[in-house]
């Protein structure tokens, strides 16, 4: 990627600069270094510069700059800048800086978790002006960063183009495939993103779950706990999420000895890309109850003053008991089933997103970029690419033939563990959400009827009949005539 300044000899300009050496910014530009790019690095406080190329300014060619025309300067043509700052109003102001210094033609990535409503304006004012912005969605945290994270870019296919090079050489790999593929125009990649993080709420609230059935009703201590997670990241979960609850369930406290997630406070916090997730799909119409659940779920969690005084208020069952190992292959079992309807729900929020915004996206190949790189990465995304290989328009995972023998297998299971729930009393939103929806899906004969039949009563709302076109209203005060609307 070295300009022709290169070959004569004289230093190269750099590939790209990373704007905001946080936890991210850093780490991806390490990841950048070490695959032999010359990176140009910029922080607005310049201590952070300076620390990061104190640890680490031997592992590759950086290049600090001290103020953001610097970093221009720093950059072969068409720059390539990847901004990676605290997402929403430090974006805009990046962008601002960088603005007056940028031609026609050079590319500003936000790699940040940014809003896609942010990224289409952001992307319509730059390209107004003949800039280029791609919204790239970076998951896998700071290890990820570091080592090959999975990325979701959005934009012009001009602007993917420039950024591919690099972005390939840095991805994470599955059998020889890089997680990164172009996702689609404008907010594509940050909608992917947000999803994404929504599926890992609900796969991280159904872990949750588990492990308080198994804590409450199956009376397991956290490391016989941990052993459990252990064994089902042999077989079907295997995902990076069961592995590292394995290892966060097993860890004691050095300060008391005890087990690290017994002294860790029951409140869950949030960043709010989960709440987007459910924002959006409330905004389509398509029912992701069970991110939904844990999104609320996280919010109740957090109330913990007010849960702790009504614990003492308000009465729960008396204790259900049930042989563990029963009670542990059940979970399994459940937790499979309701994972898939998560990702059946947040694959079907996409297609939807996709068709409203005319972005195109494959979904297949989403599941193929998750497979490594990103938080939710698990062996059944390679179930989940196989069913859209299969059949592109898939309504629902639910339906291709894998997914539905699995939840067929486990419905049994599934049954019993929420009604064990329910029965003792111990909170499963994601789990009965997901077999809730689950039930919902399969039927052919709801009792939506009365609802619209409450509607036409209160407001003349008007219904539609199974057996002719149209719509009608009933007379429901007079003569119970039904007339067309
Ligand atoms: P950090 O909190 O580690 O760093 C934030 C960066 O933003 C710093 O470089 C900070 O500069 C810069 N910044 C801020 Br804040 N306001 C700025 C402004 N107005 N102008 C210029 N720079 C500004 O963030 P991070 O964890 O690296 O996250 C960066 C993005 O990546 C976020 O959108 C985040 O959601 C996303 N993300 C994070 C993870 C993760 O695991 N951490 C994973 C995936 C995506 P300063 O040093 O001068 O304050």
């Amino acid at each position: 990627m070295a300009g022709p300044l290169g070959r004569l000899g004289a230093v190269a300009k750099a590939a790209l600069g990373v704007f905001g050496l946080g936890v991210m910014g850093r780490n991806l530009a390490r990841n950048m270094a070490s695959r032999g790019l010359a990176v140009a690095v910029y922080n607005r406080t310049r201590s952070r510069t300076e620390e990061m190329l104190a640890e680490y300014g031997n592992e590759g060619d950086f290049r600090p700059a001290w103020d953001v025309a610097s970093l221009i300067a720093a950059l072969e043509r068409p720059r390539r800048i990847l901004v990676m700052v605290k997402a929403g109003e430090a974006v805009d102001q990046a962008v601002a800086e960088l603005r007056p210094h940028l031609e026609a033609g050079d590319v500003v990535v936000d790699g940040g978790n940014s809003n896609f409503r942010d990224t289409r304006r952001r992307a319509a004012a730059l390209e107004a002006e003949g800039l280029r912005f791609l919204g790239t969605g970076i998951s896998g945290g700071e290890e990820g960063a570091l080592r090959g994270p999975s990325l979701m870019p959005g934009g012009t296919p001009e602007a993917y183009q420039l950024l591919e090079p690099i972005f390939i050489s840095i991805a994470a790999r599955k059998d020889g495939m890089p997680c990164c593929a172009y996702m689609g125009s404008d907010g594509a990649g940050h909608y992917v993103k947000m999803v994404h993080n929504g599926i890992e709420y609900a796969d991280i609230q159904l872990i949750a779950e588990a492990h308080d059935l198994l804590r409450r009703i199956g009376g397991l201590g956290p490391d016989e706990q941990a052993a459990v997670f252990r064994e089902w990241n042999q077989g079907d979960l295997d995902s990076y999420l069961i592995a590292i609850s394995a290892e966060v369930l097993g860890r004691h406290d050095p300060r008391t000895g005890r087990p690290l997630v017994e002294v860790i406070r029951d409140e869950a916090e949030q960043k709010g890309t989960g709440k987007w997730t459910s924002q959006e799909a409330l905004e389509l119409g398509v029912p992701v109850s069970a991110i939904t659940e844990a999104v609320f779920a996280r919010f109740l969690s957090a109330q913990r003053e007010r849960r702790v005084e009504a614990a003492r208020l308000l009465p729960g069952p008396p204790p259900v008991g049930v042989a563990p190992e029963r009670l542990v292959e059940d979970v399994r079992r459940a937790l499979y089933a309701s994972k898939v309807v998560a990702y059946a729900q947040g694959f079907e929020q996409l297609a939807a997103a996709s068709a409203a915004f005319g972005w195109g996206l494959d979904l297949g190949t989403v599941a193929t970029i998750w497979r490594a790189g990103c938080i939710i990465r698990a062996r059944f995304l390679d179930r989940i690419r196989e069913a859209y290989r299969e059949r592109g328009d898939l309504p629902s995972l639910l339906l291709a033939p894998y997914f539905r023998e699995v939840v067929a297998d486990a419905q049994a299971a599934w049954r019993r563990v929420v009604g064990l729930a329910v029965e003792a009393g111990v909170a499963v939103p994601a789990f009965s959400s997901a077999l809730a929806y689950y039930d919902g899906y399969r039927c052919d004969r709801g009792p939506a009827s009365l609802i619209q039949g409450l509607r036409d009563y209160f407001g003349a709302h008007t219904y539609r009949r199974v057996d002719a076109e149209g719509s009608f209203h009933t007379r429901w005060g007079d003569d119970g005539i039904e007339v067309p609307a």
